[in-house]
C-alpha cells in the first residue's frame, strides 16, 4: 500500500511535470505500460491472500483511474496549448498586400509567326498544317528536288533509319494539300523545320511560313502584289521590292525578294550592309512539275509560291542583332518583348 501511494504520487507528479505530448506519453508507459510500474504491483496481486488480493486491487484500481484522468486532463491542456501557439505563430496577417504574379508570354518567334499568319488570313489565306516528320515523296520527290540534288545529301537533312526524314521545308504541307483538296487553293504553310547546318546564322531547328496558291490565270503580277502587301502590313510602311531572279527546284521563274531596309530607308546602314536591301523572301510559280505529281493539270492551273524564314523577320522587326538569342531562352531576353 505504501508502495502505491508513493507510486501514484510520483507519476501524478511527473504527469504535470510533462510539457509536452512525448514526454506525457512516456510517464503512461513508464505507470501503466505493460512493463509499467503499476501494472508490476498488479502483477503481484497473485500472491496475496483473497481478502487482502481484493483490497489491494480496489487500491490499485483506483490509483490507475485517477492517474488515467490526470494524464487525459494534462493531454488535452498540453494538445490545446499547442494549438494557440501554432496559431499564434503560423498566423497569416489577411490585410498583408499578395506578392503578385510575372505573367507569362508569347515567344517572339511566336508572336512573329502569328503575325504573319494574321496577315494572310485577313488576305483570304487558309493556314494548313502536316506532320514534322514526312517521308522522301512530300519532301523532295514531290517537289521536283532529283534524287541528286545537294539538299538531299546527309549533311542537310536528318534522317531516320526506317528512311524517314525531319521536314526541312513546310513545302509538304502543301503538297499534301495539293493532292488531298480540290483547286483553287490559297493556303499558308507555318511550322517548324529542320536543317542538319548549325553556325552563327543557323540552327537546326528554325521556323517558316510558306504560301501557295493555285487558281486559273494567276500569274507572276499577282504574286508580287501580294508580297508588296504583306511587307508593308508585316513592316507597317510600304517598301520598295526587288526581285532577284533566282532557282528553286519547285518553281520557275524564281526569285529571291529584297525590301528597301527598314532601318535606314535604303541609304545604306550596318544592317543592310550599305546594300540600302535587306533579303526576306523567296518565292516563284509553281514548276509544271510539282503540279503534275500532285494529280493537278498544269495546262489549267497555274499558281505561285512563297516561302520566308520567321527567325531572320524576328530579328529585323525587333532588332535583334543575333539568331541564338531565340533559341537560349534567357528571361532577361524573353521579358522584354512582352512588356507593355
Ligand atoms: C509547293 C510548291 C512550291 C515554296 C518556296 C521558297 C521559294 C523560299 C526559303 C525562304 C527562306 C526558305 O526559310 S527559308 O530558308 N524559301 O525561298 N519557298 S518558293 O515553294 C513551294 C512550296 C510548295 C507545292
Amino acid at each position: 500500500m505504501q508502495d502505491l501511494e508513493s507510486l501514484s504520487a510520483r507519476a501524478l507528479a511527473d504527469i504535470e511535470a510533462s510539457t509536452d505530448l512525448a514526454a506525457l506519453d512516456a510517464v503512461r508507459v513508464a505507470v501503466l505500460g505493460k512493463k509499467g510500474s503499476l501494472t508490476a504491483l498488479l502483477k503481484s496481486l497473485g500472491s496475496l491472500e483473497p481478502e487482502a488480493r481484493r483490497t489491494a486491487g480496489q487500491a490499485i484500481n483506483g490509483a490507475r483511474d485517477a492517474i488515467t484522468s490526470a494524464l487525459e486532463a494534462r493531454r488535452e491542456r498540453l494538445e490545446s496549448e499547442a494549438l494557440a501557439q501554432s496559431l499564434a505563430t503560423g498566423a497569416v496577417d489577411v490585410t498583408l498586400p499578395g506578392r503578385g504574379e510575372e505573367q507569362g508570354g508569347l515567344h517572339p518567334v511566336v508572336r512573329t509567326q502569328t503575325r504573319i499568319e494574321e496577315i494572310f488570313r485577313r488576305a483570304g489565306f487558309e493556314i494548313a498544317e502536316g506532320p514534322e516528320v514526312e517521308d522522301d515523296f512530300h519532301n523532295f520527290e514531290a517537289l521536283n528536288v532529283p534524287a541528286d540534288h545537294p539538299a538531299r545529301a546527309m549533311h542537310d537533312t536528318f534522317y531516320f533509319p526506317d528512311g524517314r526524314l525531319l521536314r526541312t521545308h513546310t513545302s509538304p504541307v502543301q503538297i499534301r494539300a495539293m493532292r488531298g483538296s480540290p483547286m483553287p487553293l490559297r493556303i499558308i504553310a507555318p511550322g517548324r523545320v529542320y536543317r542538319c547546318d548549325s553556325d552563327v546564322t543557323h540552327t537546326p531547328m528554325f521556323h517558316q511560313v510558306e504560301g501557295l496558291v493555285v487558281d486559273e490565270g494567276i500569274s507572276f503580277a499577282n504574286l508580287k502584289a501580294v508580297l508588296r502587301h504583306f511587307v508593308e502590313q508585316f513592316f507597317e510602311k510600304p517598301r520598295d521590292l526587288r526581285f532577284r531572279a533566282s532557282y528553286f527546284p519547285f518553281t520557275e521563274p524564281s526569285a529571291e525578294v529584297d525590301i528597301q531596309c527598314v532601318f535606314c530607308d535604303g541609304s545604306g546602314c550596318r544592317v543592310c550592309k550599305q546594300t540600302g536591301w535587306l533579303e526576306v523572301l523567296g518565292c516563284g510559280m509553281v514548276h509544271p512539275n510539282v503540279f503534275r505529281a500532285c494529280g493537278v493539270d498544269p495546262e489549267r492551273w497555274q499558281g505561285y509560291a512563297f516561302g520566308m524564314g520567321v527567325e531572320r523577320l524576328a530579328m529585323l522587326r525587333y532588332s535583334v542583332n543575333d539568331l541564338r538569342l531565340f533559341f537560349e531562352n534567357d528571361l532577361r531576353f524573353l521579358q522584354q518583348f512582352n512588356r507593355g
